[in-house]
């Protein structure tokens, strides 16, 4: 039987507002082990990750040059990188967030040989302290996966960077200015609202698949946020003009169809801005669809 190990961390450290360190919480009550022991996994939940509480640390963490909480989000990705790296090769690890600094612990923890990524975001969290407009590492992880940004967060897990050709981002419809400048100089594949307008999640989806043909593993990193804030108003950043309902479920569907999937965050649900646990719900619907759930 195929097995899924759920892991939790509910930090809040790497966000501009509290609430999504209640994401964990959330969407186990959206009935996540249901959803997944239907598709015929076995799932283990290996509880949350102790994370320091915010009120309990100064502002900043010490930090200078605006990285706020540096070091306590630093030893909470290192925590998850060292529970995920332990785990069996052929179990799929579900990490809860969680702000999405978190993706730092989870990509470094599932990283084996050739790991392709995707990265499913309204934003590019491609920011470095030099370029991120509010210090929150929350913005950031995606380039310090790349090697980009502070050292500290680069060598997490060990910090062997991604390679740029087996990184794709979907979904993106905010970018910072100088946030812009370094993600066309990294080489990554985006596809922007635009080119989801354009051409439809059928021809992105194919075009994500082809690229990442050739890798041995691949991480799905899920931000909420990614959709519109008409169907997910439980984030703590929305953006107006995301996915729809039907389009997160195809791309989540074509994905499974694919069978590349080896991992997966869920990441950025805020309850606290959310309306009766909806946001909750719909990302553990598409975390169904991208495990294989089938309309027929
Ligand atoms: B999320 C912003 N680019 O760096 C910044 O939700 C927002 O993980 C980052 O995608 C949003 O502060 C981070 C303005
Ligand atoms: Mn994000
Ligand atoms: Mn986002
Ligand atoms: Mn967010």
């Amino acid at each position: 039987m195929k097995q899924a190990v759920i892991v939790g961390v509910p930090m809040d450290l790497g966000a501009g507002r509290r609430g999504v360190d209640m994401g964990p919480s959330a969407i186990r009550y959206a009935r996540l082990h249901e959803a997944i022991r239907a598709l015929d996994y076995a799932v283990l939940d290996r509880g949350d990750l102790e994370v320091p509480v915010v009120e309990t640390l100064k502002k900043n963490g010490g930090a200078p040059g605006g990285l706020h909480h540096l070091e306590p989000i630093r030893s909470t990705c290192e925590a998850l990188a060292r529970e995920l790296s332990a785990l069996d090769d052929a179990a799929l690890p579900v990490v809860l967030g969680g702000d999405h600094s978190i993706s730092m612990g989870s990509v470094r923890g599932v990283q084996r040989g050739r790991t392709g990524l995707i990265w499913i975001d309204a934003h590019a969290d491609f920011n470095t302290p030099e370029t991120s407009p509010s210090g929150n590492i929350h913005g950031m992880p995606l380039a310090a996966l790349l090697g980009y940004g502070d050292e500290r967060l680069v060598r997490i897990g060990g910090g062997e960077p991604l390679e740029p050709q087996d990184v794709v981002l979907v979904g993106v419809r905010s970018v910072d200015p100088g946030e812009r400048e370094l993600l066309q100089r990294a080489g990554v594949t985006v596809y922007t609202m635009k080119e989801i307008d354009r051409m439809g999640v059928p021809t992105v989806a194919a075009n994500v698949v082809a690229q990442l043909e050739r890798v041995e593993r691949v991480h799905v990193s899920f931000d909420a946020d990614v959709l519109d804030p008409t169907v997910a108003p439980g984030v703590g950043t929305p953006v107006p003009g995301g996915l729809t309902y039907r389009e997160a479920h195809l791309l989540m569907e074509l994905l499974s169809d694919a069978g590349i999937v080896t991992s997966l965050d869920l990441v950025e649900v805020n309850p606290i801005l959310d309306e009766r646990n909806r946001t909750a719900e719909i990302v553990v619907e598409l975390a169904a669809s991208l495990l294989g759930k089938k309309i027929l």
